[in-house]
């Protein structure tokens, strides 16, 4: 009767594991020709930033070389990272975006 391995009439449940997802981080890279206004829309439309926050992530990168977009389930991430690779390739801006477990 029921889960377990006993037959006594003993009630036991067995719980599947339940793991919560990885996470990745989703990274954009400096670079010396893509626009800053570029960057900031690429913010505001894959990563669904307001202004102020786009700014300020675009500046981070701008200084320190690479920033953090968003920190998402694997799929998700990928994802992004496609979408923003497509988007500034076909714009010909050399962006480049990176996915990297946290
Ligand atoms: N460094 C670029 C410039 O001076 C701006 C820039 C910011 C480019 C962030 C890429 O991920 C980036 N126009």
């Amino acid at each position: 009767t029921g889960q377990g391995d006993n037959d006594g009439d003993v009630a036991t449940k067995t719980r599947s594991k339940t793991k919560r997802p990885s996470m990745y981080r989703v990274l954009l890279l400096n670079d010396d020709y893509t626009p800053m206004e570029f960057v900031i829309h690429i913010l505001e439309r894959f990563f669904n930033k307001g202004r102020e926050d786009a700014t300020r992530i675009m500046l981070h990168v701008h200084h320190h070389g690479v920033g953090e977009c968003g920190v998402f389930t694997y799929e998700v991430a990928e994802t992004k990272v496609t979408q923003v690779m497509d988007f500034a390739r076909r714009h010909q801006h050399p962006l480049q975006c990176v996915m990297e477990k946290k």
